[in-house]
């Protein structure tokens, strides 16, 4: 993609709004004459929902009931009201208001009370039945209010982000820039919904290319608009290391400098992680970080010659290393030496550092694709890392081939390409499933995309949508899967517009696969849904692959 790829999707936004606005203010008969002044911006017009049953929503909900009776309309006496004494919960009353405010103009003041509320209240309570689980929510729509009931501020969050998908598209858009007046309107109904798995995410690598702080950030909003609420980030690799950790610091000084192509690479400071997480908490997004070993670990071993087991460190393909962090792509060539005191030193000082700014319960050791070790010095290290993590109170997640050493019953395996994965299930682990062939964001979409790779097939937007998890690996019952998600692997994206081509509308479709119940679930209707997102992203300044499976 180009890098002015953004600026191309806004231009389109643009574009696309200045054709609806001709279209809106001239008959076709009209005649042009040059004396005649240029007709004046006219409001763009997008109809609301005029029946809940018309919904555009993704992930598609458990139930939706529409009722009949006028819809519920925001204006500028509408007044959202919180729990009273709950600060999780009020953030989302107050995050919901900033959203409302920005597009409608309407001041949308939020209180908190648990006592009865006038008319044209939006109202978030806490309670509801156990049905709803831990994420799940209840939201009733009529002409005098709706109410967002849920268990926890996470469902309230994602009733809220219903709320916005049932608003038009311009909800989206700054009020200035869009001139804005259509209805706000919400039809009657009611919507009972919550999540099929607990795991729901995305990976960004961003250890082949450099992500900034404000480009994950923007990447967790997509993940937070598809009731997403996990984001791993995979920091480091042969390619670069990302994260600072004060007791070895020429791993960003070094492991820091550089990225796929010898570009300028990147790290984040302990505050810029910090504030990364915060910004996932406050939208109920988990971040778990990985730190890839003992293979991938080609930035730490150029920071820290002593990690490897030789010096120089084995090259790719025969060879040695040249000194330096290395900027191909190939996989598999390095390793921590698994027979070397200072690497347990090294990994307990990483796994604490970054442990103790994670507040998530969750840190990922990588251990795929290992080629210069034996199995057995393969499972010996992961064993003594496994122990690490522990010891730091985090669980332990790592790529399939984990499977090949003896594995704690809480450590979870990341599936991705399903030999190994069943031997951690054998053992009692927990798997979360990747199927490159189905849930791999780099994979191009066709042989034409520019973008990507194909060593696992093209993944088109239908591919990515047809698949259970639950049937997808024989003998797997669902409640040894604890989720799905998506990876980006980034050798061949390089900047955030490229990564979001490669991203939507795929990752959309695997929160469907992670959210909605097989029952469902239907392509023809997700293909139809999905099309009514397009506006949204382009308003967002989000860029898209138009897949030709569906009509946009
Ligand atoms: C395999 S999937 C890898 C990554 C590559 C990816 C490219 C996995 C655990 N390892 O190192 O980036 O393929 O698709």
């Amino acid at each position: 993609m180009p890098r002015n790829g953004l600026a191309a999707a806004r231009l389109g936004a643009s574009l696309t709004i200045s054709v609806l606005l001709a279209a809106a203010c001239r008959p076709a008969s009209a005649p042009q004459t040059a004396a005649k002044p240029a007709p004046r911006p006219q409001p763009i017009r997008m109809a609301p929902l005029a029946n809940l049953n018309a919904h555009h929503l993704v992930p598609a909900p458990v139930s939706v009931t529409a009722a009949t009776g006028a819809p519920f309309a925001l204006t500028a006496t509408t007044t959202i009201v919180v729990p009273a004494n709950n600060a999780d919960a009020a953030r989302v009353g107050d995050e919901l208001a900033k959203m409302l405010r920005r597009a409608t103009g309407y001041r949308f003041p939020v209180s908190g009370t648990d006592a009865p509320v006038p008319n044209g209240s939006i109202v978030l309570r806490l309670g509801g039945g156990g049905e709803l689980g831990n994420e799940g929510y209840d939201l009733t729509v009529d002409t005098t209010a709706i109410q967002i009931l849920a268990g926890t501020p996470a469902g309230l969050f994602y009733g809220t982000q219903t709320l916005r998908q049932l608003l038009p598209a311009p909800i989206e858009a700054e009020q200035s820039e869009t001139r804005m007046v259509t209805a706000w309107t919400i039809p009657p109904g009611r919507i009972i919904d919550h999540p099929r798995f607990a795991w729901r995410g995305a990976m960004l690598d961003v250890a082949r290319h450099f992500f900034t702080v404000d480009e994950v950030k923007q990447t967790i909003d997509l993940v937070a608009l598809y009731k997403l609420n996990t984001l791993h980030l995979h920091l480091s690799d042969d390619q670069g290391w990302r994260i600072q950790i004060d007791s070895w610091p020429n791993l960003t000084i070094v492991g820091g400098s550089t990225e796929v192509g010898g570009g300028p690479g990147g790290f984040y400071t302990k505050q810029d992680y910090a504030s990364i997480v915060k910004y996932a908490q406050d939208r109920f997004v988990t971040i778990v970080p990985e730190i890839d070993m003992p293979a991938h670990s080609n930035g730490a071993i150029a920071s820290y010659p002593q990690l490897g087991c030789s010096k120089p460190t084995p090259g790719v393909y025969g060879g040695t290393q040249p000194p330096g962090v290395y900027t191909g792509i190939a996989v598999g060539f390095s390793s921590l030496c698994p027979d070397s005191e200072v690497v347990y030193k090294f990994v307990d000082d990483v796994v604490r550092e970054i442990s103790a700014m994670t507040p998530g319960p969750y840190f990922h050791v990588g251990g795929d694709e290992v080629e210069a070790l034996t199995n057995e010095q393969y499972a010996h290290f992961v064993e003594r890392v496994q122990d690490i993590v522990y010891k730091y109170n985090k669980t332990m997640v790592g790529w399939e081939e984990i499977g090949k050493a003896r594995l704690r019953p809480t450590t979870i395996a990341q599936q991705w390409k399903s030999d190994s994965a069943l031997l951690a299930f054998k053992q009692g682990a927990k798997l979360l499933l990747s199927p490159a062939s189905k849930a791999y964001l780099d994979m191009k979409y066709t042989p034409s995309t520019e973008l990507g790779l194909d060593w696992a097939g093209f993944v088109e937007l239908r591919t990515s949508y047809d698949w259970d998890p639950v049937t997808y690996l024989q003998g797997v019952p669902e409640q040894s899967v604890v989720g799905v998600e998506a990876p980006l692997w980034t050798e061949t994206v390089k900047n955030i517009t490229a990564a979001q081509y490669m991203i939507v509308p795929r990752l959309p479709a695997i929160a469907e696969v992670a959210w909605t119940p097989a029952s469902v679930k239907s392509w023809d209707s997700f293909r139809t849904r999905i099309a009514a997102h397009a506006p949204r992203w382009r308003l967002l300044g989000v860029n898209y692959y138009p897949s030709p499976e569906v009509a946009w």
